[in-house]
């Protein structure tokens, strides 16, 4: 690859704002929802998982109890000073020290908490997205969680940075344990999937929807999740209420499929691991509800070619990310030279999934070196075929891939 041609892509995506359409990020409006700092960084679950292999002879029950300070301190005495920090998740705190100005090279975390205590939420959000590039960020959101919900009801002047994202899993997933907080809400829903609860559920949806400007609905799957199943109650819920709002309100819904929930119970948000999905099942419901744009995520490395075959074949499949798993270079980069070869530019290459507000500034310069790096060879093999690209390609191909625009396209059902 020509030095010329990386570095050109590299400089023109510095410059290119991507929208983030999937973070677990909260408008600072909402106050301590958001979480950002030192403390929320080091203890990111991944890092919780990585810290207990270090450290295997620490109860887990003892870590929990632990204050979040002592939890970090512990994580960067393991994690960063008595090894060397090689995991993603322990680079990304580098990164984003780094980026701060921040000496990573210390035993004691005093100095960088100095840092974070001197900073406003409002001030530190605007730092964060530009050192990390980004335009815009997609919540997750749900009315059923508490604090969430009060912060909603209560009200609040819109950070236009942060888009909605309705999320379904605390609602649909374990139906019919939700029933009772459904009714809570004033939906009379019943254990039943009788018509009139399923009507419920659609006005619950809809009334989210609308209540928080919701850009999609989203929700995540088990592996064996399977359509069509008459016999399946998330799958007549999914069938029955959450794709027919999708379609009377023109936004497509986020599949998110492959999480075996709670393998270790004991590791809290760090405790889901993966399983492959069943490609079938998203074909049928592509080519069943045409005109409803499916995004997919899936968590199994081994389903990501499948998923790009799917999405050739129905043109409302749209592909988004490497989640979770996936998200690290050297998965990034084989999914992405895979999706751009077989799918062109149709599709999203990556989204945060970021917990921590920080978090952007290093999920962000990662992913853009690597797929820039995929990019640019791709535009070097067109050059080695008599086509080579301008900087305002670069530019306008950048753009289309990462300023969201897939998420509003309105395929036609046939
Ligand atoms: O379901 C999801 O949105 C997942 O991304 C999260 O549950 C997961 O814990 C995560 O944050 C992965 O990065
Ligand atoms: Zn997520």
């Amino acid at each position: 690859m020509t030095l010329t041609l990386q570095k050109t892509v590299a400089q023109v995506f510095a410059r290119t704002p991507v929208t983030d359409i999937h973070t677990h990020l909260f408008d600072p409006a909402m106050g301590p929802l958001l979480l950002w700092g030192i403390d929320e960084l080091l203890t990111y679950h991944y890092l919780v998982a990585e810290v207990l292999r270090a450290r295997p002879e620490t109860s887990i029950k003892a870590f929990w109890t632990m204050p979040k300070p002592a939890q970090a301190d512990l994580i960067w005495q393991e994690l960063f000073v008595k090894r060397s920090p090689v995991s993603e998740a322990c680079r990304g705190v580098l990164t984003v020290l780094q980026a701060l100005g921040l000496n990573a090279n210390t035993g004691s975390l005093a100095e960088i908490r100095a840092f974070f205590a001197a900073q406003t939420v409002r001030g530190y959000v605007d730092r964060v997205f530009k050192l990390g590039g980004v335009e815009r960020v997609y919540m997750t959101n749900d009315p059923l969680h508490p604090a969430e919900r009060a912060a909603w009801e209560k009200g609040f002047e819109r950070d236009q940075r942060f888009l909605a994202a309705l999320r379904l899993d605390s609602a649909l997933k374990d139906w019919p344990a939700s029933v009772g907080a459904l009714q809570a809400l004033g939906y009379a829903v019943d254990t039943s999937l009788s018509g009139r609860t399923i009507g419920e559920v659609r006005s619950y949806l809809d009334d989210w929807c609308r209540k928080i400007d919701a850009r999609y609905m989203a929700i995540s799957l088990a592996p064996d999740f399977t359509y069509p199943d008459a016999t399946n109650s998330l799958t007549n819920l999914m069938v029955k209420a959450v794709i027919p709002v999708a379609r009377e309100r023109g936004i497509p819904v986020a599949l998110m499929i492959g999480v075996r929930k709670a393998v270790n119970p004991y590791l809290g948000d760090a405790g889901d691991s993966v399983g492959p999905a069943d490609l079938a099942t998203v074909e049928r419901l592509a080519r069943d509800f045409g005109d409803v744009t499916f995004m997919v995520t899936l968590l199994a490395r081994e389903n990501m070619h499948g998923l790009c075959i799917a999405a050739r074949k129905f043109k409302n499949i749209v592909p988004f990310g490497c989640w979770w798993f996936l998200n690290n270079p050297s998965l990034i980069r084989e999914i992405t030279a895979m999706r751009l070869e077989l799918l062109g530019l149709s599709f999203i290459p990556q989204h945060s999934d970021c917990r921590i507000l920080d978090q952007l500034i290093y999920k962000w310069t990662h992913s853009r070196a690597v797929i820039g790096d995929v990019l640019a060879s791709k535009y070097d093999d067109l050059a080695a075929a008599g086509r080579p690209v301008a900087e305002a390609d670069i530019r306008r191909d950048l753009t289309e891939l990462f300023d969201g625009r897939l998420i509003s396209q309105r395929p036609s059902i046939s």
